[in-house]
């Protein structure tokens, strides 16, 4: 036995022990559950060379850890290690096992994420034949599991190789456009898309077992799916059904008791029959704590627990969050087309987020700190939805846990995106049980709003120009579209139907409609690109407010600390081929540029051009969320393309992949607040919005200030009015024609405020000219640092108008209570800033700085 293998052995019994001691009942007989994480290897097939790997993990990481590729995300690395995908790749560990897993009569490996061809081997005996790495592969391995030496083999076939004989005995080419391969074979393969290459990504065709391996022994019965369902629901009860499923190895009598917490709510006898048993259990909580949406109330879950006991002894336990929501999708016809909005217990409500994409193109390298930073990032910045989009993963348990938690709702699309999928048997029946094991792992999840069937397929069919593009006959295009049916309006609302019933199934995001985005825009969700890719102005935005706009983004630049993580000195410029590498638009940097040009003096300082680049894109987006939000109820969701990278990339994000927040990430903060002061000037007349998410009504102050750079006030209104809650209205409207034409244009400003009392609420500032237009004035910033209460705080004076003060720190990680923000002449600003164990040393690595200046 080898070193490593050895701690498996001892981690057995240790295991064995924690559990005997933590229960008082005696229960030998508790299902056992080990993983199988150390000593592992791995080689590449026609070697006979092994080196150590980690699982989980994935064959590049392994290549990378062992020194044997250089780092895949530095410089053009890329390129040069796209052999990695031809290969097949053989993992191998060698482990014993304790006596007490050896002595159940099931003994059964389980492979949470198998990537993606994969021959598995225990003691030589083929045992699983993977094809799909969205499922859980299982093994029944008793007699062939020995007590020392037991070895399994994972034979990975390039997936690329595998699927090239079906790419080629097609009579026609599938679409797959953002495969950058030669043959166009992801939609063959069951395995993420974005792997394959996509527009903010790069192409690593990877292999491995990217989820926990584990071993699950038991004796007499196990509990193989415990499920609370929600019959109803009132202020004063609610009446909720738990399903629990039990594979019983003979019959016989069983105690059943499920537990709200440490209560127990039901215990009853049961009979069980060999094999699979369905029990149901009816129960009531009195004045039941709803869950709520973050910002809307506190997202309170109930912990519930079945336990099975057989004479005294705990057979097998589970246990599961629960929370006692309503969510309603209402699509109710009217003038403009269809409704398209999210109704949370009885509430109507605005959906503020973003689509969501992997976080590493190496899965598992996602630690459970990256997932809760990112999600609490989108907590912070008010969001209440966020869209797993689905180029990308079923996510793991951990990120559906923390939505949960943070009162997050997520659009959960099926794997499916942007191509069309072949239709055979064979294919068609593992799309079925991927379906089925997900829908079944994810449904207890108060988080899930709705399974949508795939991301812009019925829209790229429709309005693509597939069939001309890929040259298909009419019994082609017949056949294909018909395949499409069978997935997304026949497979998969079939198992959702049937297995998390009442969940709303959306065939695919957007909701087409075959005319264009101005029919699209009027009904169902709608995804807006007429602004970055159909290069339109950021004002077409105002025009463009769908019922629902579940994608609409601009891209910018990362943090010149990210850059400097894949580019040396000499390739900071945009005209590098590291830089060009590290954008995966085909013209994304002409792009930006463009609308660069059309609103801001271009600065020639590649780090003041990084900075110009964020600030465009939170410029871009503020006007996108400030239109939709203003059209509330009409347009009732707004969920911006992309939160996050999967690689130090220039792309659509508002966080990178290191997690540093771009300035769109801050200008969420006050985006997406419950308050929102949106000015408008159209032909001289100004109209302010307020637009309140609040639940309760307000009454509020509005001040209005026109002032020139230097803080003279010019004009001033000052206004008391009701707020109503979930409203958005128009609170002053007065044509100011007459007041702004005594003034040079380009020296004067609107700051709108909204008091309730002294508190803030919402502040906002329009102009009369474009940024680059403007003669703001040099800034004069003082600033000083202090520690109070431990809490560390930067505060901030500025003489004249500042329009955009931000504090440049290196790990940025959305540590400073607010950043690029513009500061009106007089008024001081306190920040604190969110580090653990700051000290004044520390003010020395923050630099004020200010753009454009
Ligand atoms: C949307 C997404 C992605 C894409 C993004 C930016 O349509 O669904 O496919 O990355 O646009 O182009």
């Amino acid at each position: 036995m080898n070193l490593k293998s050895a701690k498996i052995f001892y981690l057995i019994p240790f295991l064995t022990i924690i559990f005997t001691a933590c229960n008082k009942i005696h229960e030998p007989e508790k299902t056992i559950s080990v993983k199988l994480q150390s000593s592992w290897k791995f080689k590449n097939r026609k070697s006979d060379k092994w080196y150590a790997a980690e699982v989980p993990g994935t064959v590049h990481t392994d290549l990378y850890n062992n020194s044997l590729i250089p780092d895949p995300f530095y410089g053009q690395n890329e390129e040069k290690l796209q052999w990695i995908e031809n290969e097949d790749w053989e993992y191998e560990t060698e482990f014993d096992v304790s006596d007490n897993i050896l002595n159940k009569k099931h003994i059964e490996l389980v492979f949470k994420g198998l990537d993606t061809y994969a021959e598995v081997r225990l003691n030589d005996s083929l045992i699983i034949n993977a094809d799909n790495m969205f499922r859980t592969w299982r093994a029944g391995c008793s007699g062939i599991l020995k007590k020392h030496n037991n070895t399994i083999h994972i034979l990975f076939r390039s997936p690329v190789k595998e699927n090239i004989p079906k790419f080629k005995s097609l009579p026609y080419q599938l679409p797959a456009g953002n495969d950058r391969g030669k043959y166009k074979v992801s939609v063959f393969a069951r395995k993420s898309p974005y792997h394959f290459g996509w527009d903010w990504g790069p192409r690593f065709v990877t292999s491995g077992i990217w989820r926990p391996i584990q071993i699950e022994a038991w004796e007499s019965a196990r509990i193989t799916d415990f499920q609370i369902y929600q019959i109803s629901v009132s202020d004063k009860r609610a009446e909720l059904k738990a399903g629990i499923e039990v594979i019983s190895d003979k019959g016989g009598e069983f105690v059943l008791k499920l537990l709200n917490g440490n209560k127990t709510i039901v215990k009853r006898t049961v009979f069980l029959k060999q094999g699979r048993n369905v029990l149901s259990e009816i129960f009531k909580i009195k004045n039941p704590k709803l869950w709520w949406t973050n910002g809307l109330g506190e997202p309170h879950l109930y912990k519930f627990s079945v336990v099975l006991l057989q004479k005294g002894s705990i057979i097998d336990k589970k246990s599961t969050g629960f929370g006692i929501r309503t969510v309603e999708i209402v699509q109710k016809p009217d003038s403009a087309g269809k409704s398209f909005y999210f109704k949370i217990n009885g509430v109507p409500v605005f959906m503020k987020g973003a689509n969501y994409i992997p976080q590493d193109s190496f899965l598992p390298r996602v630690t459970k700190k990256r997932y809760e930073k990112l999600i609490s990032s989108a907590k912070t910045v008010n969001m209440n939805m966020l869209r797993v989009w689905g180029g990308g993963i079923y996510e793991n348990d951990i990120f559906y846990d923390l939505c949960d938690e943070n009162g997050i709702l997520v659009w959960q699309d099926f794997m499916f995106s942007c191509s069309m999928y072949p239709g055979d048997e064979k294919f068609l029946s593992n799309v079925k049980k991927e379906a089925e094991e997900n829908v079944k792992r994810l449904r207890k999840h108060p988080s899930i709003a709705l399974w949508c069937g795939n991301n812009e397929m019925q829209v790229a069919w429709e309005r693509w120009g597939y069939q001309k593009a890929f040259g298909y006959s009419k019994s082609d295009s017949a056949k294909i579209y018909n395949d499409y049916l069978k997935i997304f309006h026949g497979i998969l609302p079939d198992v959702v139907n049937s297995l998390d019933p009442g969940r709303f199934y959306w065939p695919s995001s957007p909701n087409s409609a075959p005319s264009g985005w101005y029919e699209e825009a009027r009904s169902g969700d709608f995804h807006y690109w007429g602004v970055w890719w159909g290069k339109e102005p950021f004002s077409e935005y105002e025009k463009y407010v769908g019922r629902f706009v579940s994608e609409y983004g601009f891209q910018s630049m990362p943090s010149y600390y990210t850059i400097r993580s894949f580019a040396d000195s000499s390739s900071c410029c945009l005209v590098s081929p590291v830089l060009k590498s590290h954008n995966k638009h085909p013209v994304g940097f002409e792009t930006i540029d463009q609308y660069m040009k059309r609103d801001f003096k271009v600065p020639e300082n590649f780090r003041d051009y990084i900075t110009a680049s964020q600030i465009l894109q939170a410029q871009g987006m503020k006007t996108a969320i400030e239109a939709h939000r203003r059209a509330m109820p009409y347009c009732m969701g707004s969920l911006y393309w992309q939160l996050d990278d999967c690689w130090p990339v220039v792309s659509w994000s508002g966080i990178d992949y290191f997690g540093r927040w771009k300035a769109f990430h801050y200008y969420l903060k006050k985006l997406y607040a419950p308050v929102l002061v949106s000015p408008v000037l159209k032909n001289g007349k100004l109209d302010v919005y307020l637009v309140s998410d609040l639940p309760e009504d307000k009454n509020i102050t509005l001040k209005m200030e026109l002032m020139d750079f230097f803080g003279k006030v010019l004009w001033e209104e000052k206004k008391k009015v009701p707020m109503q809650a979930n409203t958005s209205r128009v609170i002053f409207s007065q044509n100011i024609t007459s007041v702004i034409s005594q003034y040079d244009k380009r020296e004067i400003f609107l700051h709108c405020r909204v008091l309730d009392k002294k508190n803030v609420l919402a502040e906002n500032d329009l102009f009369f000219v474009k940024p680059k237009d403007l003669k703001l004035l040099k800034p004069e910033i003082e600033y000083k640092f202090f520690n109070k209460s431990g809490k560390f705080y930067v505060e901030l004076r500025s003489g004249t108008f500042t329009k955009c003060v931000f504090l440049d720190y290196p790990d940025d990680t959305g540590v400073f209570s607010d950043n690029y923000f513009s500061m009106i002449p007089g008024e001081k600003k306190t920040i604190q800033v969110k580090i653990e164990n700051a000290d004044a040393e520390f003010g020395k690595r923050i630099r004020i700085k200010t753009y454009p200046y």
